[in-house]
């Protein structure tokens, strides 16, 4: 299915049902009382994060989004029935925004949330409300409120723990692929990935973290070059970053260079990606003979950067890169229990 990330709804709750204007005509009773009853309410349209869901394309193809109204109350005191309400299930990490004025309304980042997003209109009322002792035939009854109605925007920023982040061809897709049972697109071109892939990484019985892939960032990224910066929203929640880096015919210079870009690139994007720790993943040493990766190991442990030699293709080093993702994550009380 279609990975859609941005979309704009309008949601209408339920109108609620008028009241009845009626008056009891039974046998021998000329003059009976007022007995219209209530109108029921107006349903209203409630949201909800799940997690069978990755995608907002279900929603591309209608716009409008409406709860039942609720209906008129009847003779005989009889309440009308309230309108049923709608529930919208979203992709979880969705976050909601007013379309007009843009303030967030709602973050849907735990499936136990939901969230009354526009209230059914209140019920109308029968002539028997209006009975005093004054005035014993009242000819009134009020219509239901109107239901409220709002444009929303809706964006979805996947949840992850860990996000994935480099030059196309890097080796992101190829490492989500070793770690989990993700199948994400690998080959030997850039731009493989097109949009995000998430990959759960069953650390044990019981625990597990979400790593998510996304396409490659080139220098010029955050001004919207190549795919641009539409998919570094979904890196913005992560616990931490993973620079993975393609050693191959690369000196040490090159690779601090390529660390440096994608830097820049994160920072003019956000700079609240900067802040988030950033391990680097140096990719495909089988291609490097032992000397030449030896030397490299030597170069950077002068540096401050926490680094990490890998290959997904002989998965050298995957294990002690995930025991240490997992750590981390646990240390930072982050990690999920199934
Ligand atoms: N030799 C070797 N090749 C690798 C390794 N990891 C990935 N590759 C190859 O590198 C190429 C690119 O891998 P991908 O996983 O698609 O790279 P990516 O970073 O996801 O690329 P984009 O989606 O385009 O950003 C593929 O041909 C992989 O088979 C490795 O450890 N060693
Ligand atoms: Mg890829």
């Amino acid at each position: 299915m279609k990975f859609i990330d941005e979309t704009v709804i309008t949601v209408r709750a339920g109108n609620g049902g008028s009241g009845c204007l009626s008056f009891r005509r039974e046998k021998y009773i000329p003059f009976g009382g007022p007995d219209g009853g209530d109108g029921g309410d107006g349903g209203s349209v409630i949201i909800k994060g799940t997690d069978t869901l990755n995608t907002l394309a279900d929603f591309r193809n209608k716009s409008l989004y409406k709860a039942e109204n609720g209906k008129s109350g009847g003779s005989k005191n009889k309440h009308g029935r309230n309108g049923e309400d709608l529930i919208i299930n979203l992709p979880l990490g969705c976050v909601i925004y007013d379309n007009e004025s843009d303030e967030e309304l709602y973050d849907l980042d735990d499936e136990s949330k939901s969230f009354t997003i526009v209230k059914g209109g209140e019920h109308g009322y029968g002539n028997v409300r209006f009975k005093t002792s004054t005035n014993r035939a009242p000819r009134k009854k009020t219509n239901g409120k109107e239901g409220e109605f709002k444009e929303i925007k809706i964006i979805l920023k996947v949840l992850a723990d860990v996000g994935l982040v480099g030059l196309p061809n890097a080796g992101k897709s190829s490492f989500l692929k070793s770690v989990s049972m993700a199948k994400p697109k690998v080959a030997d071109y850039e731009f493989t990935t097109l949009t995000p892939n998430l990959g759960v990484v069953l650390y044990s019985d019981y625990e597990k973290f979400v790593v998510a892939d996304i396409p490659g960032i080139i220098e010029g990224a955050s001004k919207g070059v190549g795919l641009g910066i539409r998919f570094l929203k979904h890196i913005s929640r992560t616990k931490m970053l993973l620079n993975l880096i393609d050693c191959s015919f690369k000196t040490y210079e090159d690779i601090i260079k390529e660390i440096d870009k994608i830097k820049n690139e994160l920072n003019s994007f956000d700079e609240e990606l900067i802040k988030k720790d950033k391990w680097i993943v140096i990719n495909k040493i089988d291609l490097l003979d032992e000397e030449k990766l030896s030397d490299l190991k030597n170069r950077f442990k002068e540096t401050d950067f926490h680094v990490y030699f890998i290959s997904t293709v002989n998965k050298a080093g995957i294990k002690e890169l995930t025991d240490n993702i997992y750590e981390y994550l646990k240390y930072e009380n982050r990690i999920k229990e199934i």
